[in-house]
């Protein structure tokens, strides 16, 4: 199929020169699903158009944030609002007091909370503040899970560095690492043995409650409440990374959908509405030892800037519209299942995890329940399907351990056609001889 992607090119090659990868972050090089990334200029509702003028309905969703699809008037109208009145001032804003206020009152488990600028910021503060409180060194993080680019979360992350089979990240001193250990996701004997060999020097334990960045991986019961009853018993921090799930799986999160309460939550994506917010809080006493209030220093020149809390409100409101996440449901639902169908009527082992409106088609029987697990995928017939998906209109994440994101801009019209456009591709990738 003959898809103009030129100016993209041309762009591609011109940023090769100045940009490392000719991107700003590693994923959207394509570099794991091949051909040229694609350079966009515009989204609207459930499409993005690139710099050819062609149109692509979006289930990246810029990695999560866009769950209302792109420019929402509600959103766009606030962040131009607040331009109006200036762009940044380095000081306190009542926004950002009402931001957190909404925040406390989603996450009840969130008593306070401090914004800053991305999800890595949110996750590497809260892990600083975490060995203050409990004035222990060690942290546990699962394999496959990704909680930014933090030394010492790079150990066996998923996102791009599952992406890139990178077996850590270069650049990270040993003894950084050292701190960090690493355990299944879902192995409850394996966190068994692990505390129960370091439980007394763990600061925290860091999970996404719902993995997204090795491909959507779904906790297995009883794995979570584990976490939490063994975090009590040795006096570890339990952190939920919901920068990917927070008013994603529901407005409260994975812990609203769990009912399981984390001692410090980070947030991020979503809660900016697009724009670069994250944020970390929990309980009052952790939260306490943050500066000024306690010796943990943390800052941020743009924390809180008045644009990014502008759309984050805007965004939080347009969550609380009765029936939004039942609508949304429904509407990913029928994605899962249409995908699904479509490749198992082709013979195409695949297995589709979904929580609410994020979920992953993975080219492997399954079931995927790990980051073992998931890397059994066939990473190439992910990239042909990848690609000829793209180039019939839709625009999936082009990586095999990334989440696919449904936003409340995706009607019928955009499922109908996806799923068309699905059974297409399946079929056609079918055939293709593996060593080709
Ligand atoms: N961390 C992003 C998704 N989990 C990837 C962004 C990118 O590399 O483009």
């Amino acid at each position: 199929m003959q898809v103009d992607f030129s100016r993209s090119e041309e762009l591609y090659k011109r940023a090769l020169r100045v940009i490392p990868g000719g991107v700003n972050s590693p994923v959207r090089a394509f570099r794991s699903v091949g051909g040229n990334p694609v350079f966009l200029v515009q989204g609207e509702g459930a499409y993005v158009i690139d710099e050819d003028g062609n149109r692509f309905i979006d289930y990246v969703c810029s990695w999560g944030p866009l769950i209302l699809g792109h420019a929402h008037p509600e959103v766009v109208k606030a962040v131009c609002e607040a331009a109006q009145r200036g762009t940044s001032f380095g000081a306190a804003t009542a926004q950002e007091v009402e931001l957190a206020e909404m925040i406390t009152q989603a996450f009840p488990s969130v008593e306070k909370v401090r914004l800053v600028n991305s999800g890595t910021e949110a996750v590497m503060s809260a892990i600083r503040a975490a060995r203050g409180y409990t004035g222990r060194s060690k942290i546990v993080k699962f394999e496959g899970c990704y909680h930014g680019h933090a030394d010492a979360l790079l150990a066996k992350a998923g996102s791009g560095v599952a992406t890139f089979g990178l077996p850590d990240s270069a650049g990270v001193p040993v003894g950084v690492a050292a701190d960090t250990l690493v355990l299944p996701y879902n192995d409850v004997k394996a966190l068994e043995q692990a505390l129960s060999n370091h439980g007394s020097d763990v600061a925290c334990v860091v999970v996404e409650p719902i993995a997204g960045n090795m491909g959507v991986v779904i906790p297995e019961k009883g794995f979570l409440d584990r976490l939490r009853n063994l975090c009590n018993k040795y006096g570890i921090v339990l952190i939920f990374d919901e920068v990917i799930t927070g008013f994603r799986v529901a407005y409260g999160g994975a812990q609203e959908l769990f009912g399981i309460r984390a001692d410090m939550t980070c947030l991020g994506k979503i809660l900016g509405g697009g724009l670069p917010v994250g944020a970390y809080g929990g309980r009052r006493e952790i939260m306490d030892v943050v500066a000024p209030e306690g010796p943990v220093y943390q800052a941020g020149t743009l924390s809180g800037n008045p644009l990014a809390v502008a759309a984050g409100i805007a965004t939080l409101k347009a969550l609380q519209e009765p029936g939004f996440y039942e609508r949304l449901e429904r509407t990913a639902a029928r994605v899962q299942q249409g995908l699904a169908d479509a490749a198992g009527s082709h013979s195409l082992q695949t297995c589709c995890n979904r929580v609410g409106s994020m979920m992953t088609l993975f080219f492997t029987p399954g079931p995927v329940t790990d980051y073992a697990s998931a890397k059994t995928a066939d990473t190439q017939l992910y990239a042909r399907f990848f690609r000829g998906m793209l180039e019939r209109g839709v625009y999936f994440a082009p990586s095999q351990f990334e989440a696919a994101f449904v936003s409340a801009a995706h009607s019928d019209a955009e499922v109908n056609y996806t799923l068309e456009k699905a059974a297409e591709v399946l079929a056609s990738i079918r055939d293709i001889d593996p060593s080709s």
